[in-house]
């Protein structure tokens, strides 16, 4: 299996040769305030954030930005966690989820899609073409091809070969996702290799847009939907404020709508770092004695261009890219 960091060297080598040699990583997190500004979760992030900086540096809304980004590793062969070469659940069947906002309050959502290589843009469609926020499984399925999707079959040879070697065992423990367990030492048929693309933006007059995509928990039951698709959970944004993402086991998210609560502290005048820091410290309060075994991450920026991350666990890397420098990576702080 292609381990995280081997993934962003492959992509970024795809994207540009010298990319990989310019790339960095900080301990601590950016400072000051920059706008406009495309800021991802995890390594592959790096490369999401580029697509995204396309548009926004050429003038491009913050909402195509966002869906531009995403789908770069929706597209990725070798990103077992997004998209098209995801793991698939404890059927062997590959399902989506996504969701997509602007700082206006209008969003769009799909889950458990299966067969749609970019479930970003389906996502965008519900949004724009549909009074709904939220379609999934079949009905999710069935708009795609009305609106022109190709259904096709995604699942990798290698994911494939992936869920085979799990099913010996059949072990599910949607628990701990730090870096090191699920990429550094992991190996094909590990439970706990999942990971999502969250990506923010703000352009110059601080408009934010906010995308998330995910192939969900490797190996899960079939029919569960994490926090990516679920507006509060996995994605919130607001323009009076900011927005934040979130990765990691997804329950734990949604039991504490946990985007919408990053959010709502920066609105009472937190920072976004400090945000972070109080919604995974509430997840780590109320399950005590399980943290040690879990992950979530939040990321989250506001409309000046500051950025926070926190995360459970060591391991949680995230990506910022603006007019200074686009490919920086960052490891987050960790409340364990
Ligand atoms: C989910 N939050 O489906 C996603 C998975 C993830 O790191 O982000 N894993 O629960």
């Amino acid at each position: 299996m292609t381990n995280r960091r081997r993934f962003l060297a492959a992509s970024l080598a795809a994207a540009a040769t010298t990319a990989l040699a310019r790339t960095s990583r900080a301990a601590a997190a950016p400072g000051g305030k920059r706008r406009p500004r495309v800021v991802s979760t995890w390594d592959f992030g790096v490369a999401a954030n580029q697509g995204a900086w396309q548009v926004l540096s050429r003038g491009g809304s913050v909402l195509d930005a966002v869906e531009a980004g995403a789908r770069v590793p929706e597209a990725d062969p070798n990103n077992h966690s997004v998209g098209r070469a995801g793991y698939p659940d404890r059927d062997g069947r590959l399902t989506l989820d996504a969701s997509i906002m602007d700082g206006n309050g209008d969003c769009g959502a799909v889950a458990a899609v299966e067969h749609i290589a970019h479930p970003i843009s389906v996502a965008r469609r519900v949004m724009e073409k549909t009074p709904h926020v939220l379609l999934v499984g079949d009905g999710a399925l069935q708009f795609a091809i009305e609106q022109d999707f190709p259904k096709e079959n995604l699942l990798a040879p290698e994911s494939e070969q992936a869920w085979r070697e799990w099913l010996k065992k059949s072990e599910y423990k949607p628990t701990a996702n730090s870096e090191n367990q699920t990429y550094g030492k992991g190996k094909p048929g590990d439970a706990n290799n999942h990971d999502t693309l969250g990506l923010l933006a703000v352009d110059a007059q601080g408009r934010l847009a906010g995308a998330c995509t995910t192939s969900g928990m490797a190996w899960k039951l079939h029919g569960r939907v994490g926090d990516s698709p679920i507006i509060g959970a996995g994605l919130y944004v607001d323009n009076e404020v900011g927005g934040a993402t979130s990765t990691g086991v997804g329950e734990e998210v949604i039991r504490t709508a946990g985007s919408f609560l990053v959010v709502e502290l920066m609105r009472q005048g937190r920072s976004p770092q400090q945000a972070c820091e109080e919604a995974v410290k509430r997840i780590v309060r109320k399950r005590m004695k399980s943290a040690k075994d879990l992950q979530v991450g939040f990321l989250a920026l506001n409309r000046a261009g500051e950025v926070g991350a926190f995360a459970i666990q060591k391991g949680f890397t995230y990506a910022v890219c603006d007019a200074s420098k686009q490919d920086a990576l960052f490891d987050s702080a960790s409340a364990l």
